[in-house]
């Protein structure tokens, strides 16, 4: 079960899941993007349409599943996204809701409905995607930072709460990847987004799909706890050497 798998790194990781021979579970908000992928996978592949801040929606789409789907190996929390760069004391509390909304709580409340059952069948494995962010502040990064320091905590948390099964916890911590992800941070400012990538050679959601995947492989006395995964000239959340 992949969240957020209407773009970017959620949906890079159902294309190779897919041809890894899993089945998917591929869920967003967007069901016209999810109607296209069910199109081009077909039978295995099935859509789930609900917002990770809804917990009734995402409850009732959980327990809607059908018998032959119920059994989840691997959930990659996914879903989340930051909105606005702008000083603390300037920020948008709208904003701050919505990243803590979804980027925590969302996260959480799919850990909730899920986990359960991959304890009781003493196997799985919970993908959930952090960042580079979240291992220090940067200038103005403050709230999306903090969701992303949370996402670590989370995971770590998990990890010590299921270490008695032989359920797996990964957190993955891109750093500069190119998906949609500055166009929702500067509210379509397309322009703004552009230059996040300047100079630089990005990751592509594909990048991080191959880490998820390589975690999800690993055999399963290996529990790859931890990525960080960065562009070649991006030190950490500060520091990106780029050409002119
Ligand atoms: P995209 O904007 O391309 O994709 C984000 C996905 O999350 C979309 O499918 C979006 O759906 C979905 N989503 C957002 N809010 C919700 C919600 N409330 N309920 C359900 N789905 C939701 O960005 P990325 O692929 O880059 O981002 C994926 C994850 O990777 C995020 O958690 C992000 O923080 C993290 N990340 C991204 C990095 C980057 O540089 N791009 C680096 C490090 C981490 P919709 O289209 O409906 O909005
Ligand atoms: C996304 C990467 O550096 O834009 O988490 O915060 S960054």
């Amino acid at each position: 079960m992949i969240t957020g798998a209407t773009s970017g790194i959620g949906e890079a990781c159902v294309r190779r899941f897919l041809n890894a021979g899993y089945k998917v579970i591929a869920t967003g908000r967007n069901r016209a993007k999810l109607d296209i992928l069910k199109e081009e996978f077909g039978d295995n592949l099935l859509t789930l349409v609900f917002d990770v801040r809804d917990r009734d929606d995402a409850e009732k789409c959980v327990s809607s599943l059908p018998e032959d789907w119920k059994e989840i190996d691997v959930l990659i929390n996914n879903a989340g996204l930051a909105l606005g760069l702008d000083p603390e004391y300037q920020g948008d509390f709208t904003d701050w809701d919505t990243m803590i909304d979804t980027n925590i709580k969302g996260l959480l409340t799919m850990t909730r409905l899920i986990v359960p059952e991959m304890v009781a069948r003493n196997r799985g494995h919970v993908i959930n995607i952090g960042s580079v962010a979240g291992d220090a502040a940067y200038v103005n990064g403050n709230v999306y930072c903090a969701t992303k320091a949370a996402v670590k905590s989370i995971t770590d948390g998990l990890r010590i709460d299921v270490a008695h099964t032989e359920v797996r916890v990964t957190l993955l911590k891109p750093g500069l990847v190119e998906t949609n992800f500055s166009n929702v941070r500067f509210h379509g400012d397309k322009d703004r987004a552009d230059n996040v990538y300047k100079g630089i050679t990005p990751l592509t959601g594909d990048d991080i799909a191959d880490a998820a995947l390589y975690a999800a492989q690993a055999p399963g006395h290996v529990q790859i706890a931890e990525m960080l995964i960065l562009a070649t000239h991006q030190a950490n959340g500060s520091t990106i050497v780029r050409r002119n």
